[in-house]
């Protein structure tokens, strides 16, 4: 399917409103998207800023930058973002409680809002502001998303009621902060972009249909990792090295924006294929990125684009979840790239 421009603008809205209408989403997860697309507009409007909305830097007091559950020193802005996220949903009666990479644990929306609110349907899982280091610097950061249904007749969730596996996930998205501000979302019918109309402040769309070529001659992977990689990622790379006149046969290039929205957008509009894979760095942990706020909602966002999303050694979105901040191996992107990543994981082990 070729990616198909619509002429006329063509808002989040009216999308939403028609995915309603032809049976794709509940009224209840559409009014819900619209406040989770509603807080990254104003997140935007954040970053927009830089220097001189003072919301550059570490958080926390001068020279003693804050420190999130991750043991990462916060921006700003990751905090302002946090804070915009939870605000923007805490009165408005969908969800049943919210979990954020900037917070130990997740917090039930009846806590949030004690007066009264009632507690929705689904539990929202958001990266308020991934790529975050890159802020100083002028370079795209996003916001990543992904929505779950509560369990039945939980109207208080905790920690384990979000370690459902990613293929339950209902919808999954990011925002993109960078020479413009795009949303790319799935509700389960394919991946679509819309673009931040700054005029008229809405979302418009402008890629229906988002679809990832199967085929690709570029990576992305920090390479400075290299030395503490292990040997299925060895091999894999140096075979994408070797170029033509190596066993893949062609060249590859090479591009880490070291921004996963960056990246995973670059991949969803040209093809390539993202990774983050184990090394002896960050082997204890499980990997660098994190499975419930990262990797699930960006592995929904490609397969649903025709794309594929693994660890290495198993499906993205079938992994079973052991934590709301575990962390996972990453490759995902174009399909038959993915699939030799895979192959590199089974003959090397
Ligand atoms: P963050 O959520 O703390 O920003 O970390 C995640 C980011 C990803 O956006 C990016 O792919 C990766 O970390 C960059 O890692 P590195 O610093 O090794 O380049
Ligand atoms: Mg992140």
């Amino acid at each position: 399917m070729t990616p198909n421009r619509p002429t006329s603008p063509y808002s989040l809205t009216r999308f939403l409103i028609e995915e309603e209408r032809a049976g794709h989403i509940r009224p209840d997860l559409r009014l819900l998207i619209e406040v989770v697309t509603r807080a990254c507009k104003r997140i935007s409007i954040e970053v927009g800023k830089g220097a001189l909305g003072g919301v550059l830097g570490d958080a926390g007091t001068p020279g003693q930058a804050s420190i999130n559950v991750q043991g990462e020193a916060q921006k700003k802005l990751d905090v302002i973002a946090n804070d915009v996220l939870m605000e923007a949903n805490a009165w408005g009666g969908h969800l049943a409680g919210l979990a954020s990479e900037e917070m130990d644990h997740s917090v039930p929306i009846q806590d949030l809002s004690p007066d009264g609110s009632p507690a929705g349907n689904y539990l929202l899982l958001f990266d308020p502001l991934d790529g975050s280091s890159n802020i100083d610097v002028n370079i795209s950061v996003g916001t990543i998303f992904s929505v779950l249904r509560c369990p039945e007749g939980v109207t208080k969730p905790a920690d384990e009621h979000y370690l459902q596996p990613g293929t339950e996930q209902l919808v999954a998205g990011y925002c993109t902060y960078g020479p413009n501000t795009t949303l790319v979302l799935t509700i389960g019918h394919g991946t679509h972009a819309f673009t931040l109309d700054r005029e008229i402040g809405s979302f418009t769309l402008t890629t229906r249909g988002m679809r990832i070529p199967e085929e690709t001659q570029e990576f992305a992977v920090n390479m400075s990792n290299q030395r503490h990689w292990q040997p299925p990622m060895q091999a894999y790379v140096a075979d994408l090295l070797a170029g033509k006149t190596g066993p893949r046969g062609k060249d590859f290039n090479m591009r880490w924006v070291a921004s996963m929205v960056a990246d995973v957008h670059r991949l969803l509009t040209r093809g390539g294929i993202f990774s983050y894979p184990l090394d002896a760095k960050c082997a204890a942990k499980g990997g660098k990125l994190r499975l419930m706020y990262e990797a699930n909602p960006m592995a929904m966002l490609v397969e649903q684009a025709g794309g594929a999303a693994s660890t290495g050694r198993q499906r993205m979105l079938e992994v079973t979840p052991t934590g709301l901040h575990q962390r996972v191996p990453v490759f995902l992107g174009s399909r038959n790239e993915v699939e030799a990543a895979v192959r590199y994981h089974r003959e090397h082990d």
